[in-house]
């Protein structure tokens, strides 16, 4: 497998020289700069690459994440045919450059969401967390949505009342703070009241108003994508479940077959990201891999251990609910079978996914859930069970 490693841009505090000092060869980024819905101009993609090809490697731009939808064409509102057109541009501008794997996902408005940024471990360094009673209490009591109550568990609601009586202030912004910390890049940050704005021209839509609009944006951009050779892989929900009103609708096995049957194409793949996958858990993860395996375009690997009112929280790698070696072994032996056909060179990407804040993480400002040790523990955790089953296999 292609060990990669997200680094943000050129924004980003962690440098290509400390990358290139992991070991991993790929690097996953985006023009974050970029607003949603512009095209990626070719002169930008091979500005980026270069100041990869620059830095200590061999290093390359292996993955870009994301290739951002623009939300009309999520909702399927209004004239979406220049939208398509620079969505295909931006494809093949990519490809033109010889970037040809893209991750993006189908998750309205919101991007992965954590209640919690720094929850702190028994022997210290800090994870990201969902907690049900906190998002619940973000929910029903500071965006006072209609409906909220009917969406949380008993546990998760009385967890709220709790919070109602007892947060300050500084607990509301700390968790709006953390709710919108996943929106990668560059892009414009919600408050209370922005949200409620940015949430109302979703009111009333479905799961199947959205699944129509994805079907849509598919017919439209795969067989393009798959005429110059990209590989787009949708990346699940994160948390896989419906939140705040809004429908989700890639978040376990069904509704990944039935988004790769929508256009069946080699170019229509999945990002099979552990970590969104295993936060529910009616979703078997390995059994997942090996199910879509040949789909399967990038992986992110990374753990949770779930809690019984619907929290998580991010686990080391090698911990947490996933058999992690189970679900590598599946995925090299996709490798495998790829081999076997003649496509030795197609193998996965995997990055280490989001990583506990550790040591000198602690001190260092970084993306939130992508700190520099925490990762590189991570990465070399991962190394070890892949050099680990290969062994095995030669013998
Ligand atoms: C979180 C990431 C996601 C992912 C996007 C892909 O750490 O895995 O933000 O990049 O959902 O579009």
């Amino acid at each position: 497998m292609m060990e990669s490693w997200r680094w943000f841009g050129p924004l980003d505090t962690i440098s290509l020289d400390e990358i290139a000092q992991t070991g991993a060869t790929g690097i996953v980024t985006a023009l974050h700069e970029v607003p949603y819905g512009e095209v990626w101009t070719r002169q930008d993609i091979a500005a980026r690459k270069a100041l990869i090809a620059e830095a200590p490697g061999p290093m390359h731009w292996a993955v870009v994440e994301s290739l951002p939808i623009h939300e009309d064409i999520k909702r399927g509102a209004g004239g979406l045919t220049a939208l398509f057109a620079n969505y295909r541009q931006s494809l093949a501008n990519l490809a033109a450059e010889g970037v040809t794997t893209v991750c993006y996902n189908f998750m309205p408005l919101l991007d992965w969401t954590r209640t919690t940024l720094n929850a702190a471990l028994p022997r210290g360094g800090h994870a990201l967390r969902f907690d049900a009673g906190e998002m619940a209490y973000f929910d029903i009591h500071m965006l006072a949505r209609d409906g909220a109550e009917a969406d949380w568990s008993d546990a998760a609601r009385t967890r709220a009342e709790d919070m109602a009586r007892t947060a300050t202030d500084a607990d509301r912004e700390r968790l709006v703070n953390a709710i919108m910390a996943g929106l990668p890049g560059a892009y414009a940050r919600y408050d209370v009241e922005s949200l409620c704005a940015a949430l109302a021209p979703w009111a009333g839509i479905t799961a199947d108003d959205l699944r129509a609009a994805y079907r849509t944006f598919l017919q439209e951009v795969i067989p393009t994508a798959e005429e110059l050779g990209v590989r787009m892989c949708v990346h699940p929900d994160d948390p896989p479940r419906p939140l705040l009103g809004l429908p989700r609708i890639v978040s376990n096995a069904e509704d990944i077959a039935a988004i790769l049957e929508m256009v069946e194409s080699p170019a229509n793949g999945l990002t099979l990201c552990a970590g969104s996958l295993g936060a529910n858990p009616v979703n078997d993860v390995p059994a997942i891999a090996r199910r879509f395996a040949s789909h399967i375009h990038f992986a992110h690997l990374r753990n949770v251990a779930k809690e019984p009112d619907g929290s998580f929280q991010e686990a080391a790698h090698l911990e947490g609910d996933t058999d992690m070696p189970a679900l590598i072994a599946a995925l090299l032996d996709e490798e495998a079978r790829r081999t076997a056909q003649g496509r030795p060179d197609d193998t996965i990407p995997m990055r280490p996914d989001h990583g506990h804040a550790l040591v000198s993480d602690l001190t260092r400002k970084t993306h939130p859930g992508y700190p520099l040790v925490g990762r590189l523990r991570g990465l070399a955790e991962l190394r070890g069970v892949i050099a680990g089953l290969n062994h095995g296999r030669a013998t």
